[in-house]
């Protein structure tokens, strides 16, 4: 370029900016307010132009002036004057002082970097004529760090306004605020009696004890047409800020619950046109074909996203064709409303089919939850959502490490198989069907890469055989890594601490691959701008043993919360998710802008051994084009950085972290159930919960005299029971919590009643109503053992009722009996950490290790202890925490459903109390205040043993 034929016409002035400490966005203002432009330069990038050629000076007579010529005419600047090219708009000149051995002054030249320029959040650059780099138009309101839509509305409660985010004819952003509209006063109220409630007057009644709660407006019901958009839910009026001090609300919703279809005919022509697949009721998974269950229509369901204070109510109607239901809250304790937990034969009665059942309770712990149903399958299958309780900012420990708590941050992660789980559950149990999820979704979507690259494998090799004369194109990297994988048809099991593959049966190739064009099915994104920090909150809603790795291609992750608990941050490359299990972590979004791949990678029963299951999402920073992130996909990738919660491994290790190497924050030391109580040297029940897979005729699925485990029975035919304490619960016919008056002490059975009873689980196959019970306020220490004998298997478990502090995990090695364990305690060897331990309502158990928790017994009632694996908590590993006695129990809700055995031949009401056992049937007695802990007895002679392990293993 000549700088002769420039001409500096420009008007805009210009501020340089040197500063390249900085590399957050300085402006900005909308084309409609006073233009002002700042732009950070590259001083690299400057450049002295050759005198002589477009620039003349008069050094010589004045050193304080430039000058420069264009179209024939020559104009003087002053030193440090700056303006632009008329030409280029992206160049910028200055006139520099000289130094001592060129004293003349002269004309700098500087490019302008646009990658260095952002405007802030709602707002967008767009290109002006004559800017470099474009002016930043203001497209979005911003209100209390959340962003509004041109058109959307919310309620402000902090001065009782409705605001709406609105354009004016000239294009400006502005934010219109109303007052709310208050009903008239219904009659001539006294000064005394009035006051103010939900920002409206409001005259107290004389009598104000029952009256009040006849008079307290109804809220509104959602519409029936409403509750079948994912929009409904994204607009409800609890969605909102949360506020300081402002008014709790009352937050509605309704679920219908009912079988439905991936790929329905509501998606049209999904994904060829990507339009529908946006549609309502669209429900894509990876684009196979597969009956699901699905609350309202959708996959993930609802997402209920409320202020810590209000009071949730969801009316759950059960439009299953002859299937029962129930949902519970995952992540609450339901401490005033212990009959809202949503567990079958526990809590409550299932919710029969075109029955009605209104859940009701607070939302009285903030954090990232989730809902689910708590029925057979019906998770896998689709029956789950996020349940999101924000508090105001300013009081979230952790909310100075982040700009944005977005809804459109939670990633709730999912297995799946391509048929229903009952499907998949009668086949691995009662045949050779496998257990193993193909596949990985986020959001309920997501591509199954691994058929994508199998077909286009095929096609090429068909082409090939085919010795066509077109060249053949060569795959694609990531495609040749996973024909390079392991077998994935194999069923892996340890006999002996060997380790062996076993062919089995596979279903991954039904489905409807030319049909449905997988490889189009679109991924979930995730928007972000460059220089902002945004809290994600994970969900793991998986239902099969398929631990999962989130990480994010050229970015840390500052872990913050699990289970809706703060931790001392920590900043980590992956994170495992397990099922049941939530993580909230802050994303810095600081690299270049661009595209980058969310990874999700599946352990276990997802492993390179099995299905090799993983999954991506896309991390797109404004300003990126809508394309795929250009790194390549296969499922040997492995993040950088350390690894929190990592699977079957102990603490101490530089590049990975157990949950119990977390450390609470101080908050939670004196919250009733985790508090400082629960950390003194002693505590008032210890059980031992021991479990494997046990080689028992379990005739729930063996017949002893037909097809027992020891009958001929191929590997993949044998059905290992997993059981705690070597019993299976049997759950009851009717709801313990609400029928807990018909219920006796020796309905109840454990580890020590059956012992006394002469009883060897062990040997037979014990199934009963296991039940330990702490009287209230007790301090419980479980101390969890995974004997690691069986499969090399991870499992997660959940406590309902009550949160608990993580205080050791450790791996210990293959084949760890429970004696063993029980010596190394009696030693003081099994580590605890006494100095914060992380609270958390659901924890990992290594194989062959041990994890051990406490919790105080806070909540009375009757809570379910369970592995989080849907397969194995219905086939009963799974025990029952009685907290307190029955009267102290909140009494029952008026007209409570109810359930149970009708057999008018029976001399008692109370449930089946009959063990299964080879040829026996006993009745247990109630648990000594020991429970389980004094059953057995120390072998002194495994030491030495166990000893040799544990070096081994550290
Ligand atoms: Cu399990």
């Amino acid at each position: 370029m000549s700088l002769a034929e420039t001409k500096t016409t420009t008007t805009t002035s210009i501020t340089i900016n040197n500063n390249k400490k900085s590399n957050k966005m300085r402006v900005i203002n909308s084309r409609l307010s006073a233009p002002l432009l700042t732009v950070t330069v590259l001083t690299a990038m400057a450049v002295s132009l050759a005198s002589g050629l477009q620039t003349v000076n008069e050094s010589k007579v004045d050193n304080t002036v430039c000058l420069y010529q264009e179209h024939n005419n020559t104009y003087r600047k002053e030193l440090g004057a700056v303006w632009f090219s008329a030409k280029d708009p992206c160049l910028v000149y200055s006139c520099a002082a000289g130094v001592a051995k060129d004293p003349q002054a002269h004309i700098v030249v500087t490019q302008v970097d646009c990658n260095e320029f952002y405007c802030e959040v709602g707002s967008e650059l767009r290109s002006v004529e004559g800017s470099c780099c474009g002016e930043c138009v203001r497209t979005h309101c911003q209100h209390n760090h959340s962003l509004y839509a041109v058109g959307e509305s919310w309620h402000n409660d902090a001065d009782c306004t409705l605001l709406e985010c609105g354009r004016l004819a000239n294009g400006q952003i502005i934010i219109n605020t109303y007052k709310r509209n208050c009903p008239a006063l219904t009659e001539d109220c006294p000064p005394s009696r009035l006051e103010e409630r939900n920002c409206c007057p409001y005259c107290r009644p004389l009598k104000a004890t029952r009256v009040d709660k006849v008079l307290e407006p109804e809220p509104e019901e959602p519409s029936g047409d409403d509750i079948w958009t994912a929009e409904f839910y994204r607009q409800h009026p609890c969605n909102r800020d949360c506020q300081m001090g402002a008014e709790p609300m009352t937050c509605r919703y309704k679920f219908v619950v009912e079988w439905y279809q991936t790929f329905s005919k509501a998606c049209y022509d999904c994904p060829r046109n990507l339009t529908d697949c946006s549609r309502p009721h669209c429900v894509m998974g990876d684009g196979l074909e597969r009956s699901i269950t699905v609350v309202n229509r959708m996959m993930p369901g609802p997402s209920i996203e409320v202020c810590q204070g209000d009071q949730i109510v969801v009316d759950v109607k059960n439009h299953l064709l002859g299937e029962s239901t129930s949902i519970h809250w995952h992540g609450l304790h339901q401490k005033k409303t212990p009959y809202m937990d949503g567990v079958p034969h526990i809590t409550q009665c299932p919710i029969t089919p075109h029955a009605t059942f209104r859940y009701s309770f607070p939302a009285d712990l903030s954090g990232t939850h989730f809902w689910h149903s708590h029925t057979g399958m019906q998770r896998g299958d689709g029956v789950f959502g996020s349940l999101i309780i924000r508090k105001p900012k300013a009081a979230e420990p952790h909310g100075a490490l982040y700009d944005f708590d977005l809804s459109e941050h939670v990633m709730v992660v999912q297995d799946w198989i391509h048929e229903p789980g009952a499907s998949v559950f009668a086949f691995h149990h009662h045949s050779r069907g496998d257990n193993k999820p193909h596949n990985l979704l986020i959001n309920g979507r997501g591509r199954y890469y691994n058929r994508i690259w199998e077909e286009a494998k095929q096609v090429h090799r068909r082409a090939e055989e085919s010795r066509t004369t077109q060249p053949l194109e060569p795959l694609p990297k990531s495609q040749v890594d996973f024909v390079q994988t392991l077998p994935r048809q194999a069923r892996l099991a340890k006999n002996n601490q060997t380790t062996k593959l076993f062919p089995v049966h596979s279903r991954q190739k039904r489905g409807n691959l030319n049909q449905i064009p997988l490889e189009l099915v679109p991924h979930q994104v995730y928007n972000v701008r460059k220089g902002f920090r945004y809290r994600f909150r994970i969900i793991n809603a998986e239902y099969l043993n398929c631990p999962i790795v989130v990480s994010i291609d050229h970015h840390n992750l500052t872990a913050i919360n699990s289970d809706g608990f703060d931790i001392e941050a920590m900043e980590v490359g992956s994170i495992v998710t397990y099922a049941g299990e939530r993580f909230d972590f802050v994303l810095n979004a600081n690299m270049d802008v661009g595209n980058y791949w969310i990874r999700l990678k599946g352990l276990m029963d997802c492993s390179e051994v099995f299905t090799s299951a993983f999954q991506v999402a896309i991390l797109r920073y404004e300003g990126a084009p809508d394309e795929e992130p250009s790194a390549a996909l296969s499922y040997a990738h492995k993040a950088d950085g350390i690894e929190l919660n990592v699977m079957n491994r102990g603490p101490g290790y530089p590049d990975t972290k157990t949950a119990a190497e977390m450390r609470a924050l101080p908050i939670y030391d004196h919250v009733s159930g985790i508090d400082e109580d629960t950390l003194q040297p002693e505590v008032d029940f210890k059980f031992f919960v021991y479990y494997d897979f046990y080689t028992k005729n379990n005739p729930d699925f063996h017949d002893k005299d037909l097809y027992a485990m020891d009958m001929e029975m191929t590997q993949v035919n044998r059905l290992y029971t997993p059981q705690l304490n070597h019993i299976t619960l049997d759950f009851p016919s009717l709801a313990l919590l609400p029928s807990r008056s018909k219920l006796k002490d020796s309905d109840f059975c454990n580890e020590t009643s059956l012992a006394d009873q002469g009883i060897d689980c062990r040997t037979e196959f014990c199934k009963c109503h296991h039940v330990l019970q702490v009287h209230l306020g007790a301090v419980v220490e479980l101390i969890i053992v995974d004997e690691g004998f069986q499969y090399y298997a991870n499992h997660p478990f959940h406590l309902h009722g009550n949160a608990f502090r993580v205080m050791g995990l450790e791996r210990l090695g293959e084949n760890v009996t429970i004696e063993m364990v029980k010596q190394l305690d009696q030693f003081n060897l099994l580590k605890r950490n006494f100095d914060h331990p992380p609270v958390k309502d659901t924890v990992t158990i290594p194989d062959g290790g041990y994890t051990i928790i406490r919790f105080e017994a806070s909540n009375p009632g009757y809570w379910l202890f369970h592995c989080h694996i849907e397969f194995h908590a219905e086939i009963g590993m799974a025990l029952v925490f009685k907290v307190g006695n029955d009267d102290q129990m909140l009494p029952v809700p008026e007209n409570f459903p109810t359930c149970g055995d009708y057999n008018p031949d029976a001399k008692s009401d109370g449930p089946t109390t009959d063990i299964t056992g080879p040829g026996q049937a006993t009745t247990a007695s109630p648990s000594d205040a020991g429970g389980g802990s004094s059953g057995l007895k120390p072998i002194l002679v495994l030491i030495p043993l166990f000893f040799l392990l544990l070096q081994s293993f550290r």
